[in-house]
């Protein structure tokens, strides 16, 4: 590896100067996914700076998800996270087929259980409808755990799903075949979270370590609601992606602020006296 000594006269941060230089490193491919970067001791010497440096480097890049660092092991390049695009219904499966990696699923609750107010408006259930299916799982991607997702199921649409092993199968291809339910539109909150201690255990991830807490219901072609679901995916390894285009018919006042004659408005920025 070569390594200049970082510039002590440059403005910038010692640790920052480190930490742009190994982020080239791992961007650029020069180091690739799961391989161990060299030793705190051999960074110190190479780039002639203190251990102190190195950590904080280390410790940044750890934070913004480029490093996994393993006590007595060293540090290594994470692997890029998984990617869902926002503008699209995909299964987990899809997603998961969608980048090479072998979707798991193992079920760890599948069970009639009383509906929540919250899960009955949902699934939009009359007050007769007392149950609903209860479909908790780990999801994996190539072994790894990625996700807890918690389902509840529209009880009277896939009862059938009780009598059968969800291990490792697509719910949504299972619906589709057994109860032609074709998934094909959903609403959807993502929400920053520390991950709750079970969660974490099954993650295996630290209790209180970044995750997305996503929120989703479902409809079906026909309109209706048939699952909602609560997840917890590991922060570390997902990623989701929008593309967002201006709404064609205000292009003219769109991000130029309001006409002159609009007066003033109560918002943070424009609304100063
Ligand atoms: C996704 C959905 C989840 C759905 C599952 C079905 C999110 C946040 N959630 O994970 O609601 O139940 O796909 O996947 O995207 P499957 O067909 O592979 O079992």
């Amino acid at each position: 590896m070569d390594a200049t000594p970082l510039d002590k006269r440059n403005p910038l941060p010692l640790y920052y100067q480190l930490k742009e230089v190994l982020l080239a490193r791992i961007q650029s491919g020069q180091w690739a996914p799961g391989q161990q970067l060299p030793s705190e001791r051999a960074l110190c010497d190479q780039f002639e700076i203190s251990r102190i440096t190195v950590r904080q480097a280390l410790a940044d890049l750890e934070q913004e998800g480029w490093l996994i660092r393993d006590q007595g092991r060293g540090a290594f390049v994470s692997r890029p996270r998984i990617e869902q695009r926002l503008s699209q219904l995909t299964s987990f499966t899809q997603d998961m087929r969608a980048r090479g990696q072998r979707p798991g699923a193992i079920v760890l609750e599948q069970a009639l259980v009383r509906p929540t107010t919250l899960v009955a408006h949902r699934l939009r259930l009359d007050a007769r409808q007392r149950q609903v299916i209860l479909l908790k799982r780990l999801r994996t991607a190539n072994d790894e755990p990625i996700a807890v997702e918690k389902a509840f199921l529209n009880y009277r649409l896939c009862r059938q799903i009780l009598h059968d092993d969800l291990s490792h199968r697509s719910l949504y291809a299972w619906l589709t075949e057994h109860c032609e339910i074709v998934p094909a539109r959903a609403e959807q909150q993502i929400q920053a979270a520390a991950c709750p201690p079970e969660e974490a255990r099954l993650l295996k991830v630290k209790p209180g370590s970044p995750a997305l807490y996503i929120h989703r219901t479902t409809y079906s072609q026909s309109g209706q609601p048939f699952e909602m679901v609560e997840s917890y995916y590991r922060g570390d390894k997902y990623v989701f992606y929008a593309e967002l285009r201006l709404d064609p018919a205000p292009r003219q006042t769109a991000f130029a602020g309001p006409p002159a004659h609009a007066g003033r408005t109560a918002d943070a920025t424009n609304g100063r006296p």
